[in-house]
């Protein structure tokens, strides 16, 4: 069996991911821009400035704009996501979630947070989930965000756990990536149009069973 579970935040253990694309987009509207959940497909997993990078691009208007007024927006939009997550409590982790990490503790396997969020420790602090991991990656460490490894392959490193002893479960077509550049099972939550790449998929995280990953991990 898999001897390390890392999860993503945003999408797979609260749907974070919603309240993300809800200050992007109250921050692209501010510029004058509408973002949609398609396009919002492209955001998740990477970081805030990668994010802001990909928005601007949406407007000739807004090429060459100085990176103090970057800064300035990306932190608007964090205030704007900080307001948003202030309302999570327990009751907004995700169907299949908790099952999931109670059987992960039951088995002696360790639990990781591969997350590309600097919200990520105060999130999991409102679900009541923080003491049920054994390390919170800090992505002020990681170099090279999603879809490059490195997020997942430090985890890994830290326990001294090899990689195809690993399994990464991620809702974003970035972090799917990333979890197969590191030779690792990955385990995709959402539609297989957005995460085809996925060595096993589930339609949304009820359906998240351990028995079930680990036989396709098996395989
Ligand atoms: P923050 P994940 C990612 O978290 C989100 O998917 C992405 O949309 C967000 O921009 C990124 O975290 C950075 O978040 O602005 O809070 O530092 O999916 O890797 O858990
Ligand atoms: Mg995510």
């Amino acid at each position: 069996k898999p001897k390390l579970f890392i999860f993503d935040l945003d999408g797979v253990i609260t749907d974070t991911a919603e309240f993300h694309f809800l200050a992007w987009k109250q921050l692209a509207e501010e510029l004058g821009i509408t973002i949609d959940r398609r396009f919002n497909e492209e955001l998740k997993g990477i970081s805030r400035m990668e994010s802001l990078e990909k928005i601007l691009a949406l407007d000739p208007a807004l090429q060459g704009m100085p990176l103090e007024e970057k800064k300035r927006l990306a932190e608007k939009k964090n205030d704007h996501y900080k307001e948003l997550i202030r309302t999570i409590t327990p009751d907004h982790i995700l169907p299949g979630v908790e099952p999931l990490i109670k059987r992960i503790k039951e088995e002696g396997i360790l639990l990781a947070l591969g997350s590309a969020s600097k919200n990520a420790p105060a999130v999991l602090q409102r679900l009541g989930l923080y003491e049920d991991f054994d390390l919170i990656v800090d992505p002020a460490k990681v170099k090279k965000g999603k879809p490059d490894p490195e997020i997942f392959t430090k985890a890994a490193d830290h326990f001294r756990v090899p990689y195809s002893a690993c399994v990464g479960v991620e809702d974003s077509a970035a972090g799917i990536e990333a979890i197969n550049r590191a030779g690792m099972f990955s385990v995709g939550v959402g539609s297989a149009d957005v995460l085809s790449a996925s060595a096993y998929i589930v339609p949304d995280t009820s359906r998240l069973d351990f028995d079930r990953i680990v036989e396709k991990f098996n395989r």
